[in-house]
């Protein structure tokens, strides 16, 4: 009689997920026996034991019965190899709804196995790599979290088991930074307890939230690894990304090395990449931000000279880091001076370690045959106490110590940090740059990022573009600079501000920051001058001649003019006429 009722009830159990959920795979409908096992990786027979147990809940502890119920809503082999899966009916709603709140499809994560796999996107050269493996220095795996959804922080735990070579990893230590959602506690200690193999996953909680930046300091305090591995709480790797890291580390101790950086999408949870060909490498903004850039030609040389397996698969200097995602020695990181334990909350630390890593003797690495995907939120489900600005903040600490004089032009883009009360001091910070002897930011620029534009260096002129006979300037109007946009016309500011920085080069390139001057494709006049995403190389940036107070586009031979034109409207080019006084421009920086 049991049986027949349990059938009766796992079919109907298969039914109803059946019309919950569809991929874009198709999932097999499977029978007790197999339920468990189409889940992806498997290495440590994880899913095992609350097979046997799933019978009989009743004389279970509330925290075993939950995660029973976990587990029985988990689709084995949905969304593995990465596809993306489409919830439908109710299930849909409780996805879309539950992302519009955390940016992240919950509701989806919950029905994913913890170890679908995501398949293996490396170049095919990595498979003929070869590792120490006997002898590889061993990993110590920090994953920081507040508030992680349970399902994704635990998919995280099993992808790092089933995906980093098991010799090498000598740990994982969770650090819980203060986190208030329940499920994160007893029931992640007990699933930890009784799902993953004794000793290898820890959890620190901090008692008060400490932002990521101690949190990740406390990790790395506890752990005895060789090499300490960080990942934020919401990642899956491909297979074998660990010892491509280990390896180079083992050659080469102040080497501080990334991953490639895949996107795990919030919503679909579909795996995705820009191929095994081409990667980006980490560069920064002069507002403090980091941002991606191409790999820089310069850098594809030095790989060819420098290292001897094919260039596609060799380690690439990469001017700064992401930040979540790192290895380092264990060692090492504390001699380089670890975090700036006084910043606070989120953001900055990843460029303040990037400069000093390169300034005081190391390299920051992006290693190609290592491959991790990362869950890229459109906002941050957490909020900072008093809604403090910490990006902000912790940036102007790190530029205070690390920038010297270029933190004139950090200002120049944030002049609401330039005396923010909440900066503090930075004093032993600026000690250990004097214990450690690194080098200077101009040594930095000119020798590990020479391709980032500065405002005011290689110039003939760098400021306002100011009509001679209107109060008006070229103003970028704070446009983004991803796609092309037409430049406009605003009233000059009383001081230099961001909007209205431009540079005219030495090689008669008019510019901001990351965009270029050009004229619009068009014959009808108005032309508009437009501003596009500037070229490594300015072979293929247009230029312009400054002469007789004219900016002349040398290709269309045009002037730019604001004949007619007012506050908020589109700068234009017209036929150049000496005596037109709206085609005159000054460039200064008062
Ligand atoms: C990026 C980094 C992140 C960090 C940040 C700058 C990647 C892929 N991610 O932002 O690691 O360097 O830039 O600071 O490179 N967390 C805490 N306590 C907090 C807030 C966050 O522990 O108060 C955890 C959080 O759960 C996550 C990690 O810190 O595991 C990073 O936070 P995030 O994922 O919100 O940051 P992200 O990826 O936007
Ligand atoms: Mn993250």
């Amino acid at each position: 009689g049991k049986i027949i009722i349990f059938c009766l009830i796992a079919l109907c159990f298969i039914l109803y997920h059946k019309v919950q959920t569809s991929g874009d795979e198709d999932v097999p409908a499977l029978g007790r026996a197999g339920a468990l096992k189409g889940h992806g990786r498997d290495k440590f027979n994880l899913y095992s034991d609350s097979e046997n147990e799933i019978a009989r809940p009743a004389t279970k502890s509330p925290y075993e019965q939950s995660i029973q119920l976990d587990l029985a809503k988990q689709r084995p082999g949905l969304g593995n190899n990465g596809v993306a899966v489409h919830l439908t009916g109710s299930a849909k709603e409780r996805g879309e709804k539950i992302y519009k709140k955390i940016a992240l499809n919950e509701e989806l994560s919950e029905q994913l196995s913890y170890n679908r796999t995501v398949g293996d996107h490396r170049n095919p050269l990595c498979a003929s790599q070869r590792f120490d493996t006997n002898s590889l220095p061993s990993a110590s795996v920090i994953i920081i979290f507040f508030n992680e959804p349970y399902s994704v922080l635990l998919r995280t735990v099993h992808s790092t088991l089933s995906t980093c070579n098991e010799k090498s990893l000598k740990e994982i230590i969770l650090v819980d930074d203060g986190s208030d959602n329940v499920e994160l506690g007893g029931k992640l200690d007990h699933y930890i307890r009784t799902r993953f193999p004794a000793g290898k996953v820890t959890v620190l909680r901090l008692k008060n939230r400490l932002g990521l930046i101690r949190a990740r300091l406390a990790g790395a305090r506890m752990a005895t690894g060789d090499v300490l591995i960080f990942l934020d709480a919401h990642c899956e790797g491909n297979v074998g990304w660990c010892e491509p890291l280990l390896q180079r580390i083992k050659e080469s101790r102040t080497s501080v090395l990334v991953p490639i950086i895949d996107v795990i999408d919030a919503n679909d949870f579909q795996y995705s990449t820009n191929g095994y060909k081409a990667f980006q490498v980490g560069g920064f903004q002069w507002n403090g931000h980091f941002d991606w850039v191409n790999l820089p030609e310069r850098e594809k040389q030095r790989q060819r000279r420098e290292c001897d397996q094919a260039r596609e698969i060799c380690p690439a200097y990469s001017p700064t880091m992401a930040g979540g995602l790192f290895a380092i020695d264990r060692r090492y990181f504390w001699e380089v001076g670890s975090y700036d334990e006084q910043m606070d909350g989120w953001g900055g630390e990843n460029l303040e370690m990037s400069f000093r890593i390169w300034q005081c003797g190391g390299t920051i690495e992006t290693i190609p045959c290592s491959r991790v995907g990362h869950i890229f939120r459109d906002f941050h489900p957490y909020k900072f106490p008093n809604d403090r600005d910490t990006h902000g903040i912790n940036t102007a600490r790190m530029a205070l110590v690390w920038m010297d004089d270029y933190i004139n032009i950090f200002f120049l883009n944030r002049p609401d940090l330039k005396f923010h009360a909440d900066i503090g001091d930075v004093t032993h910070r600026v000690m250990l740059r004097k214990k450690l002897r690194c080098k200077s930011f101009d040594w930095y620029l000119k020798n590990v990022y020479p391709e980032k534009f500065v405002p005011n260096k290689n110039v003939q002129y760098w400021g306002k573009v100011r009509a001679v006979n209107a109060n008006l300037c070229l103003d970028d109007l704070l446009q983004n600079n991803e796609k092309p946009f037409n430049l406009g016309l605003y009233p000059c500011g009383k001081t230099l501000q961001k909007s209205q920085l431009f540079s005219y080069t030495n090689s008669q390139v008019l510019r901001n920051e990351l965009s270029c001057a050009t004229v619009q494709h068009s014959d009808s006049p108005p032309r508009r001058v437009v501003m596009v995403p500037c070229s490594e190389s300015d072979k293929f940036n247009d230029q312009w001649k400054y002469e007789d107070q004219q900016l002349v586009h040398t290709n269309s031979g045009l002037c730019i003019d604001h004949e007619g034109l007012k506050n908020m409207d589109d700068v234009i080019v017209a036929p150049c006429d000496l005596s037109s006084e709206s085609q005159r421009w000054v460039i200064d920086s008062n």
